[in-house]
């Protein structure tokens, strides 16, 4: 079966069997204690939230639907099924999507039927294209990404058939998938519009029937060289998702379970990606390698790096692409980052620079004992990488992110619906009500 929408009608009323059994035998059990300083901190450490997409072990980082990145780059199919080189190993998305909606590894048919499935749903009408068009090109780029979605809400069917009082609760899943499967068909558009707008004077560049989600991507931002598209596969396919709690993801769950339909609630996700201490350390890190550069050049020793940890951390900032509110190891999506640059840009100063980085940086971050985590993140990498392969407006980074994040926040999406989870509303405490209770 390749149809994606029949294959997951199945599997919803046996999942929704496994939810009412955990809520049956478990709904009362204890999941653990929390303490003052987690409420006030960030619910760190905190169990509040069910998705069944992907889990992060603080060692291990993601795994999805039971897989380690390592696994996915060996098990999904690629662009070309016939060139077995190392020059083609990078996963394709619609991959990756087939297992966290499914559970299951997808054939190459089925990849296939999901690339067409996203070809035919993927123009952008003209109306939209012309909002972005006439956008100011001083808006940051995550804010134009976050204005377009919200154009595109207008034809939300979700939202029609909930107006027109047509839908009833047992059936939400299926709109959402609508509005779903086209919100992830048209943000390759709409982002290569943005970038063709602020970057390359407004010049478009048609879609190509004959790609992937990823390579059409590339193309239609206009990077036409093999290595760019398989750098874009790889990159769309590692950042889809990161389980429930990080802030775009639970952010467009929080706003997914008011009924918001999946426009409103990703471009909600979106403005959460765009802040420096979740998406947009990508565009930070290329902004302070690029400034050291400038001062130093790409040949530096250990002491300079180290010593401008220590000035950063000094004036009162953080020091990004490394550290993590779960991980407590390098982040397997850096790993698989360097694995492609070592291979496809192993002579790249700015690269040999990042890695020495990477080095050197986690050593100086345990000298600062407050530091949970030192050791670099997803967005250590990414932006050096784009940076080196020719996409060098490092504004544009995190929309890069966004068109990846929406896979995993639309299949939760979808899945938080078919699974019928309420609207979530944790309660909050002022501070009396700490003092009331625990003082003695
Ligand atoms: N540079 C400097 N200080 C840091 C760093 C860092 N890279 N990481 C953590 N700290 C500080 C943090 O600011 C906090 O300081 P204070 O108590 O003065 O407020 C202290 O160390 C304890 O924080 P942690 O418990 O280690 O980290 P937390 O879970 O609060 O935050 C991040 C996680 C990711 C927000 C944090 O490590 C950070 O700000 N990193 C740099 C930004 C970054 O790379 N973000 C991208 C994360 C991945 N993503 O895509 O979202
Ligand atoms: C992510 O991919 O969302 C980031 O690593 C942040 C997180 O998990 O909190």
């Amino acid at each position: 079966q390749t149809n994606l929408k029949k294959v997951i009608a199945e599997i919803i009323p046996q999942k929704q069997a496994e939810l009412k059994e955990v809520k049956e035998k478990y709904g009362d059990k204890v999941v653990g204690q929390y303490t003052v300083k987690q409420v006030i901190g960030g619910m760190r450490g905190m169990k509040g939230l069910m998705s069944d997409l992907s889990r992060c072990d603080p060692y291990q980082g993601i795994i999805f639907r039971g897989y380690t990145i390592p696994q996915l780059k060996e098990f999904l199919p690629k662009a070309d099924p016939k060139a077995a080189d190392q020059a083609n190993q990078e996963p394709l998305p619609e991959g990756i999507f087939w297992l966290l909606m499914t559970g299951q590894l997808p054939t190459h048919a089925q990849v296939d039927a999901l690339k067409h499935e996203w070809q035919n749903r993927g123009t952008v009408n003209q109306d939209c294209v012309n909002f972005i068009l006439n956008l100011p090109k001083d808006l940051h780029s995550m804010t134009m990404l976050s204005m377009a979605l919200l154009y595109l809400q207008k034809d939300s069917k979700f939202a029609k058939l909930y107006d027109e009082g047509k839908i009833s609760k047992k059936d939400y899943w299926e709109p959402f998938y609508e509005d779903s499967m086209d919100l992830i068909a048209k943000i390759p558009r709409v982002a290569a519009i943005i970038y063709r707008h602020k970057y390359r004077d407004s010049k478009l560049i048609d879609s190509d029937s004959k790609l992937d989600w990823a390579g059409n991507y590339a193309h239609m931002m206009g990077f036409e060289q093999h290595v760019v598209k398989e750098c874009i596969r790889g990159y769309l396919s590692i950042h889809c998702d990161h389980e429930g709690g990080n802030v775009s993801a639970h952010t467009t769950h929080l706003v997914g379970s008011a009924l918001s339909d999946p426009y409103l609630s990703y471009s909600a996700g979106v403005n959460g990606l765009a802040g420096p201490l979740h998406g947009l350390a990508n565009q930070e890190v290329l902004k302070w390698l690029l400034q050291f550069i400038e001062e130093k050049g790409t040949k530096v020793s250990d002491k300079d790096i180290e010593d401008y940890v220590d000035h950063v951390i000094s004036s009162g900032r953080v020091v990004p692409g490394y550290g993590h509110a779960v991980l407590r190891d390098t982040d397997p999506r850096f790993h698989h980052q360097v694995d492609f640059s070592k291979f496809h840009l192993k002579d790249d100063q700015m690269i040999k620079l990042l890695h020495q980085c990477a080095d050197v940086i986690p050593k100086k971050l345990l000298t600062y004992k407050k530091i949970a985590n030192p050791y670099p993140n997803v967005d250590c990498h990414s932006g050096v990488l784009l940076y080196s392969l020719g996409l060098t407006e490092y504004q544009y980074y995190t929309v890069v992110f966004a068109v990846s994040r929406a896979l995993g926040c639309m299949a939760n999406l979808i899945w938080s619906r078919a699974f019928g989870l309420p609207i979530e509303r944790p309660g909050s405490a002022d501070l009396k009500w700490f003092h009331d209770k625990f003082r003695e």
